[in-house]
C-alpha cells in the first residue's frame, strides 16, 4: 500500500541554521534536520518530501501544491509564522492537517516572536524542543493520518 506524505516545510533563513547563532538554534543543519525527518519517517512508514525558501511566495505555492498530493503538512514558517496572512489564507484553504514547528522556544524570546498566524490553523505547535521537535511533529501528524484515514 502506499505510505502517506508528509511534507515537511521550512520558511526563511533556516537554510543558515548550525552556520549561525548556535546559543540560539543549536550546531545542527538544515542538512541534519533533513536526516532526523527521513529517520522518523522510516520508523513511521511514511514518505516525506522536505524542502525549505527564503520566499514567502514561494512558500504559499508549496502549500497550495499539497492540496493534490499531500496527506498532511509539517511547518516551520520561521519569520513568516510571525507576519504572512498570505501563508494563513494558504494552510486555511488547503484544507490538510498542519503542525507548527520552531526550534527555539518563541514564547521566551522577544515579544514579536510570541504571536504565529500559523497557529490559528495548526492542529498543534511544537517549540523550544530543538531539532527533535520536527520527530515529534512528524509522529504527530503520523497518527493524525492514521486516525483520520
Ligand atoms: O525557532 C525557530 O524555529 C524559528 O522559526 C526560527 C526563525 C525565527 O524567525 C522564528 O522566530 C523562530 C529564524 C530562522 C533561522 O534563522 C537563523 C538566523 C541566523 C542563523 C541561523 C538561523
Amino acid at each position: 500500500m502506499k505510505r502517506p506524505l508528509i511534507v515537511v516545510l521550512n520558511g526563511p533563513n533556516l537554510n543558515l541554521l548550525g552556520l549561525r547563532q548556535p546559543d540560539i538554534y543549536g550546531h545542527a543543519t538544515l542538512d541534519d534536520v533533513e536526516q532526523v525527518c527521513l529517520q522518523a519517517a522510516e520508523r513511521l512508514d511514511v514518505a516525506i518530501d522536505f524542502r525549505q525558501t527564503n520566499g514567502e511566495g514561494e512558500l504559499v505555492s508549496w502549500v497550495q501544491e499539497c492540496r493534490s498530493r499531500a496527506n498532511g503538512i509539517v511547518i516551520n514558517p520561521a519569520a513568516y509564522g510571525h507576519t504572512s496572512i498570505a501563508l494563513l489564507d494558504a494552510l486555511h484553504a488547503v484544507e490538510l492537517p498542519v503542525i507548527e514547528v520552531h526550534i527555539s522556544n518563541i514564547h521566551r524570546r522577544e515579544a514579536f516572536r510570541h504571536h504565529s498566524y500559523v497557529s490559528q490553523v495548526a492542529r498543534g505547535v511544537i517549540c523550544g524542543l530543538g531539532v527533535r521537535g520536527y520527530a515529534h511533529a512528524l509522529q504527530a501528524m503520523a497518527d493524525i493520518i492514521e486516525d483520520e484515514g
